[in-house]
């Protein structure tokens, strides 16, 4: 499992003007490197260390509580800096696209319910595209750093797209507005991350597939 925080893959300035540079910078070196230093101090040296997260999750709920909050914040951030990007935007190509053409009749619609589910979160959380077992999608959200992996969520499945929505990941530009933070979202998507993730056989998300 690397256990080290992952290359963003680009600058901190270059998701401008959507998130300023600063936001970037403490984001990653801070909020994310303080997830993973007590993610790192709780699973050192026992048999967690060497699990998929998609295994720790399964069982967070019989796990100590600093595995769900660490842990989720070092995976929710190790998938948020490949889900968004600069070349992003745009939409997703081939399977996925005619997946969110069944589930949610056209791809503006399913923008629109995604970024209706984001404004319905209150307080910290995120909410998620996600592809269930079945191969069913769903948006969902979570509250504070869960996921979709764990087995606390009401619905599981794996995820393809997410957005922050703490304040830390918008509030020095957007401040009180995260519903323009919300609409921004569309033009840093990651979608060939995305279509990537859906593409995939398995329905687990490795250590590996996260890290840059
Ligand atoms: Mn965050």
């Amino acid at each position: 499992m690397p256990l080290k925080l992952p290359n963003l893959g680009y600058s901190y300035d270059s998701l401008e003007p959507f998130i300023d540079s600063g936001t970037m910078k403490i984001h990653h070196m801070g909020h994310h490197a303080h997830y993973l230093n007590n993610f790192i101090k709780v699973i050192e040296g026992n048999r967690l260390e060497k699990m998929e997260p998609e295994a720790i999750f399964a069982n967070v709920s019989n796990l100590p509580n600093e595995i769900r909050n660490f842990g989720g914040g070092f995976f929710n951030h190790s998938f948020y800096w490949k889900i968004i990007s600069p070349s992003g935007g745009g939409k997703p190509a081939g399977n996925l696209m005619d997946s969110i053409v069944k589930y949610f009749g056209t791809f503006k619609n399913f923008k629109q319910e995604f970024s209706n589910e984001a404004n319905r979160v209150f307080g910290s959380g995120w909410t998620w595209l996600i592809k269930k077992t079945d191969g069913e999608l769903r948006i969902i959200s979570t509250a504070n750093q869960d996921n979709p992996l764990m087995n606390l969520s009401k619905i599981r499945g794996k995820p393809i797209i997410a957005i922050d929505l703490w304040e830390h990941a918008y509030h020095s530009r957007f401040h009180n507005n995260r519903q323009d933070y919300i609409s921004s979202y569309w033009n840093f998507v990651n979608w060939e991350q995305a279509d990537w993730l859906y593409e995939t056989n398995n329905n687990q998300i490795y250590w590996k597939d996260l890290d840059t």
